[in-house]
C-alpha cells in the first residue's frame, strides 16, 4: 500500500483497486458557445485546469490504471430530459438546443465531447450520464465492480455539481473517494473551496482531498 498524503489524514492507496473518474471535461463545459456560457458562466475559469487533469490522466495512464472519463448528455430525442432540468433558470440556451457545437448537451454532438486536450485514449471507458451523478441511470457501478474498483479518485467540472454529486454517489456505495484540488473546478471558486471543506470535514464524511502532485507520488511510490 502506498501512502497518499491527504486532508483530512492519510490515504492508503492500494493500485489493484483503484480508479480515476474524470468528470464531464466537455466542449459544452469549458469551451466558449457551450452549455456553461449559455448559463452566463465565465469558461476560462475551467480551462485552467487543464494542464494538471492532463498530468493526473498521465499519472494513471503510466501505471495503466483504470479510467474513465464521463459526459453529462441526452439522448438526441430528450427522453431522459426531465423537464424541470430542460426548463430550469433563463439560459441563452436550453439543453437540446442548436448551438455553435451542435444541440447543447446531446450526445453525439462536438459540444458534448470531452475537450481535446483530455480526450480519452483506447482502452478507456466513456460514461454518458444524463444527471448530475455519475451513478444515476448509468453503469458505472457494474463496470466499477467488473474491475474489481474500492478506491476512486475525482477530478473534473464543476467541483460542487457533478463532481460532489458523483462523489457523494460513490461515497454511499462504499468506495473510498479523494478528489484531486487542482483537477477539480467552478465557475464559483469560493464554492469549490467550499465543497472540499464540506468532503473532508467531520473525518472524511465523504472522502479525502490532495493534490495532483501527491496522488502521482504515491501512485508511483
Ligand atoms: C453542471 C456539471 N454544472 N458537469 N454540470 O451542470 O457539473
Amino acid at each position: 500500500m502506498a501512502i497518499l498524503q491527504a486532508q483530512p489524514f492519510d490515504f492508503e492507496i492500494d493500485k489493484s483497486a483503484i480508479a480515476l473518474v474524470m468528470i464531464d471535461m466537455q466542449r459544452d463545459f469549458i469551451e466558449p458557445g457551450g452549455f456553461g456560457e449559455t448559463l452566463g458562466n465565465d469558461v476560462s475559469l475551467l480551462r485552467a485546469i487543464i494542464p494538471k487533469s492532463k498530468e493526473l490522466l498521465n499519472g494513471f495512464r503510466k501505471h495503466n490504471l483504470p479510467i474513465i472519463h464521463t459526459r453529462e448528455c441526452h439522448k438526441p430525442d430528450l427522453s431522459d430530459l426531465p423537464d424541470a432540468k430542460r426548463d430550469r433558470g433563463n439560459p441563452d440556451l436550453r439543453i437540446g438546443d442548436e448551438g455553435p457545437m451542435g444541440r447543447i448537451l446531446v450526445s453525439g454532438q462536438d459540444g458534448a465531447d470531452i475537450i481535446p486536450e483530455l480526450y480519452p485514449i483506447e482502452g478507456e471507458i466513456v460514461i454518458d450520464k444524463p444527471g448530475k451523478g455519475a451513478f444515476y441511470k448509468t453503469d458505472l457501478q457494474d463496470t466499477l465492480d467488473k474491475l474489481s474498483i474500492k478506491q476512486i479518485v475525482f477530478a473534473g467540472v464543476t467541483t460542487e455539481v457533478c463532481v460532489q454529486t458523483s462523489m457523494r454517489e460513490a461515497n454511499d456505495r462504499g468506495y473510498d473517494c479523494v478528489v484531486a484540488t487542482d483537477a477539480t473546478e467552478s465557475y464559483f471558486p469560493h464554492f469549490k473551496s467550499i465543497t472540499i471543506e464540506m468532503i473532508i470535514a467531520q473525518g472524511g464524511i465523504v472522502g479525502w482531498a490532495a493534490d495532483t502532485s501527491s496522488i502521482i507520488e504515491a501512485l508511483d511510490e
